[in-house]
């Protein structure tokens, strides 16, 4: 078998068809001539030089999650400990309705939260439709850490983190308790836009280890019980240690119908790019479904074991977050579309 580095210089053939790509590729960062349908993506001959530590994560607010990471390692920690305490930011941001602490309810007023984490030994741990936890991620990683297991869901991830020594936090906030009994009387679905802010933090040390969490209250008004893909390993998140992490934000029900995050993964392990693998996987995604992409809300972010990065999405509006040792930087992923 290919050790990685073989791999990585393997020629990375597009498996799509050339005017098909052409068609739905209509990123910012990548014109339809230099997209992947018109010509074949070789990966460097020579591993590239590595521009680590750098975290990249989903969305804007995803910066002053990288930018704990990076503060964890510079103190000492390692690459868990830096997507952990990167994720217990925004799971404390009571103005972000997608994440932990003010998340928006299920269908019957309960905030229900999914999260994972995974290292580069291919060891993860995973929490799903747990209540009354004001850190899922940390409770994800004692299950990885402490437990024979990877996932616990629902009143037995509970009562695991408080036989863990966590306090319960009721986590509804009454902000957003009134939108609640405001939607109860519409039962409108939530649009993708409101049900948008998943924080997927991915990351690569400085000597190349990679790890990557996940963490989210889910689809808005959900029914009682539904887990999304952020808390499934292959879906939300993958973790390679050998080549490369991604993670994702959208539309669970579609993303975990294809394995998302597994896929983008692959892709790098066949020489792309972070930013090819990402665009690959959606239209992949794109097509086999019988869903139009703009529908589907399939976004990713991802990094290779070289700290190399990159985000695309189905989602027009779809940013994302990068901090390295220079500084942070949030920008427009690679949209692809039909
Ligand atoms: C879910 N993927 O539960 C999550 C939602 C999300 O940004 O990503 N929101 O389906």
């Amino acid at each position: 078998m290919s050790s990685p580095a073989q791999l990585s210089r393997r020629t990375f053939l597009s498996t799509a068809a050339a005017a098909t790509v052409a068609d739905l590729v209509v990123g910012n960062r990548l014109s339809a001539e230099e997209s992947l349908s018109t010509q074949t993506v070789t990966s460097p001959t020579a591993d590239p030089v590595r521009q680590a530590p750098v975290f990249v994560s989903t969305w804007d607010f995803g910066r002053v999650a990288n930018e704990k990471a990076m503060a964890t390692l510079a103190a000492g920690g390692d690459m868990l400990d830096a997507i952990e305490q990167g994720i217990r930011e925004t799971e404390v941001d009571a103005d972000n309705h997608s994440v932990g602490f003010g998340g928006t309810p299920n269908a019957d007023g309960v905030v229900q939260l999914d999260a994972c984490i995974m290292n580069h030994l291919y060891n993860a741990g995973s929490v799903a439709a747990i209540e009354d936890i004001l850190h899922p991620i940390s409770v994800a990683r004692l299950v990885m850490e402490r437990t024979k297991h990877v996932m616990l869901a629902g009143a037995g991830a509970r009562k695991f983190a408080l036989e863990q020594g966590i306090e319960p936090t009721e986590m509804l906030t009454e902000e957003r308790r009134q939108k609640w009994q405001q939607w109860l009387k519409t039962q409108q679905e939530m649009s993708l836009e409101e049900s948008h802010d998943t924080i997927a933090l991915v990351g690569c040390g400085t000597d190349g280890t990679l790890s990557g969490g996940c963490s989210t209250s889910g689809w808005g008004y959900k029914l009682a019980g539904r887990v999304g893909d952020s808390p499934i390993i292959g879906s939300g998140l993958y973790v390679d240690g050998q080549v490369g992490a991604a993670g994702a934000t959208g539309l669970g029900e579609n993303v975990m119908r294809y394995c998302g995050s597994f896929q983008v993964v692959e892709f790098m392990a066949r020489g792309a790019t972070p930013e090819e693998a990402c665009i690959e996987t959606v239209l992949s995604m794109g097509r086999k479904d019988p869903l139009p992409l703009k529908d589907m809300s399939l976004n990713f972010v991802a990094v290779d074991r070289f700290g190399r990065y990159g985000g695309a999405g189905s989602d027009a509006g779809f940013r994302y977050s990068v901090t390295t040792v220079e500084g942070s930087q949030s920008s427009d992923a690679v949209t692809v579309q039909e």
